[in-house]
């Protein structure tokens, strides 16, 4: 096998603690949208509460496999969100018509995970932010894939402080739960984006993940099943949907022939890593392919402490993709 560019137990800053990395190549080279988790002593919960954070940093790099990242500061505060009250979960970031946009989950006043955006004429931001959350958005971790046709896509869901059970039927319902055992899991959403990158096209759809002989992922599948984190990317004409397992802590994907799906599983990207959550994204750059993810090592394993980190991420000759473990 070759080499690793990069030794996977080094993370890319160390002043501050960062989680939930979406890396693009822009301007040539290439950009890191984390979430900005706050050095703070919290008790962990199902809900999510300890990931509190309150602001955006960006960070950039040329080289992986030499350079650390460079971190242009902050570059969205909550305080300059109108309709924001609480938790900047994991963003990602998408250039389109001369514009770069930051997209972000965050709690509304009602305490509902909306969607947001923000602009700028710089990949490193500041981002100005709309008035209003993205009209019909809910849940969380949003990722655009803008495809080769220019068509833009938004992927996002999360389950449990996530809120994705509660909106089953199309609206907010505080008391829902997902489906269990047997049942189909629930898929992530996909919506696609109007050409000013501002608003969805119509209401999201859920995304269909199945297994080899086109049966749904029954939701008590947890190796295998949706969590959160979704990632699009595309490799020899096919589209990649990588997301988290969440409680069995892996990242793993799915293929298909559509942006919307459905999606055949395929396997393990990386196995788990210090601290719960696991987050990732994957880009080319200069001919390579890389894996970027967190982990909690530099807090000593605190959950909501993590900090981002790459690795160079391997195809097979069928397009599955190596699976890697991120201490060996
Ligand atoms: O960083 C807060 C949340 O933790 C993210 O939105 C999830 O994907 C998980 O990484």
């Amino acid at each position: 096998m070759a080499e690793r560019t990069k030794p996977t137990n080094e993370p890319l800053v160390t002043h501050i603690y960062t989680a939930d990395p979406s890396a693009h190549v822009f301007e040539g080279k290439l950009y890191i949208y984390p979430s900005h988790d706050l050095d703070y002593e919290a008790e962990s919960n199902d809900n999510g509460d300890q990931y509190a954070m309150e602001d955006y940093h960006v960070l950039s790099m040329d080289d992986p496999a030499s350079s650390k990242a460079v971190d242009h500061g902050e570059a969205l505060h909550l305080r300059d969100i109108p309709w924001a009250k609480k938790q900047l979960w994991a963003p990602d970031a998408a250039y389109k018509n001369g514009t770069y946009y930051l997209f972000f989950p965050a709690k509304d006043h009602d305490d509902i995970f909306r969607l947001g955006v923000a602009t700028s004429a710089s990949p490193a931001g500041p981002f100005a932010p709309q008035p209003s959350y993205i009209p019909g958005s809910y849940s969380i971790d949003p990722a655009v894939w803008i495809d080769d046709d220019g068509a833009a896509y938004v992927y996002f869901g999360g389950l449990w402080g996530g809120q994705l059970e509660k909106w089953q039927t199309g609206e907010f319902r505080p008391d829902a739960t997902g489906p269990s055992g047997s049942e189909p899991a629930l898929g992530p959403r996909v919506a696609r984006l109007t050409d000013d990158m501002l608003a969805f096209e119509g209401t999201p759809k859920e995304i269909s993940i199945v297994d080899e002989d086109g049966r749904p992922i029954q939701a008590g599948d947890e190796d295998r099943r949706y969590f959160e984190g979704p990632w699009m990317h595309k490799y020899n004409g096919k589209y990649y949907l990588s997301y988290s397992t969440g409680t069995t802590h892996k990242l793993v994907y799915a293929v298909g022939d559509d942006p919307q799906g459905p999606f055949t599983f395929k396997g393990t990207i990386l196995t788990p890593v210090i601290g719960w959550t696991t987050h990732h994204s994957i880009v080319e750059y200069k001919g390579k392919w890389y894996l970027f993810y967190h982990d909690s090592s530099l807090s000593g394993g605190v959950n909501h402490k993590r900090c981002v980190k790459c690795t160079e991420l391997f195809y097979n000759e069928d397009g599955t993709i190596r699976t890697i473990e991120p201490y060996e």
